[in-house]
């Protein structure tokens, strides 16, 4: 036990389909055995996981009987109650079964598309029914590989019609759930709809209920497309859409890597939590990662406790980051304020126009003001290794 040890309160989650990964790749068969959710939350357990998150077929086979299902659910609840693991997402699988190959609310079919509506409904009750608060939505298959096969506007009004119904549903049925909705540029179709943070919370103003929906950002999917996703985060927040969050880890310009939390962009990931621990972001901090193809069951573990030890770690510097004398003293130099455009402060007046248009400018003065930025990012650096 040191102070990088997981509790409850920090609320890391992660998906069965995360520890669960079965290491295969469009190259490669699986290089893992496969694992039940009653194992695979035991082994969450074991690294010191808070809760565990599923799409409905990582609990229940999407052919099981009502039988079937009811036996899984029950032994699921039943490893919840040994372990005291929660489950606080959610969310359909609408991409794996070949019957999404053209999308699932956005499939050209309209069979199709009542059917992810019908999947979807099923799934919701099932996650309700084991506590889940958030409910995600990764349009996995919602996009194309040619635009001849359809019209981005259609497409449009289908999600926007299966969110409506969906969120009618889930006021119909009294249910105490907010749905999550999770950009990704691309992957696995060659262009995925609403590819951003930014698109999402545009879409978002045009539903009937946007209250109920917000964002679950990912780091991996910002990266893909070379956007700053602590920038992205602070947008959604600021929208008050951060209902979740997928951490993980992504080089630019690389295919869907879904590495341990802060393995590679370590900076990024360390402005990240800084930012989600100085907001005071109370969601979960899931984990939508995999362990390396190379990693045996121990290795997996290995790897879910990296995730949870180094989101840790990074708290524990961002607090030492908002400590550090000389980084607040040059933070303090760089925001300096003495008062003279408090008269902008309640925006616009005539009066402060006025003030404004008479108030005279030094540009040069300006233009020649200090900013020691390479020293603030050197001493944030050097914190960083350790040294500091
Ligand atoms: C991905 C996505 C998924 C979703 C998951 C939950 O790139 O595969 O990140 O892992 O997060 O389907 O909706
Ligand atoms: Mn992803
Ligand atoms: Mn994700």
């Amino acid at each position: 036990m040191d102070s990088y040890t997981p509790k409850p309160e920090h609320k890391f989650t992660f998906g069965l389909w995360t520890v669960g990964n079965l290491g295969r790749d469009p190259f490669g068969e699986p290089t893992r055995s496969r694992l039940s959710p009653v194992e695979l939350v035991r082994l969450l357990a074991e690294a010191g996981a808070y809760g565990v998150n599923f799409h409905d077929n990582d609990l229940v086979p999407i052919d099981a009987t009502a039988a079937e299902r009811d036996r899984i659910v029950r032994e699921f609840k039943q490893a919840l109650a040994d372990t005291g693991l929660v489950v606080p997402m959610a969310t359909t699988n609408l991409f794996t079964d070949p019957v999404f190959k053209d999308g699932a609310f956005t499939s050209n079919d309209p069979a199709v598309r009542a059917y992810a509506l019908q999947k979807t409904m099923n799934a919701i009750d099932l996650g309700v029914e084991l506590g889940a608060k958030v409910y995600v939505f990764w349009g996995g298959r919602e996009g194309t590989e040619t635009d001849a096969s359809k019209n981005p506007l259609d497409a449009a009004k289908w999600f926007r019609d299966a969110l409506n119904f969906l969120c009618e549903y889930v006021l119909d049925n009294g249910y105490d759930l907010k749905f999550a909705l999770e950009p990704k540029p691309n992957e696995p179709r060659s262009d995925l709809y609403l590819p951003s943070v930014g698109a999402m919370l545009g879409f978002i103003t045009t539903l009937d209920h946007p209250d109920l929906v917000g964002l679950n950002p990912e780091v991996a999917h910002e990266h893909m497309a070379g956007l700053n996703f602590m920038h992205a985060v602070a947008q959604a927040w600021d929208a008050g859409k951060l209902f979740h969050i997928d951490l993980n880890d992504q080089l630019f310009g690389r295919y869907d890597q879904d590495l341990r939390f802060g393995s590679v962009m370590l900076k990024q990931a360390f402005f990240l939590v800084k930012f989600l621990e100085d907001v005071g972001y109370t969601g979960s901090r899931h984990f939508d990662a995999h362990a390396y193809r190379s990693a045996d069951y121990e290795d997996v573990k290995e790897f879910a406790r990296g995730c949870m030890r180094t989101y840790l770690i990074l708290k524990e510097k961002a607090q030492r980051f908002n400590n550090d004398a000389e980084i607040q003293a040059l933070l303090r130099e760089i925001t300096a304020d003495d008062g003279v455009y408090a008269f902008l402060a309640q925006g616009y007046s005539r009066d402060a126009a006025a003030q404004l248009r008479a108030t005279p400018f030094d540009r040069a003065t300006l233009g020649a003001r200090r900013l020691p930025y390479e020293r603030l990012d050197q001493l944030t650096v050097e914190l960083l290794l350790g040294v500091r």
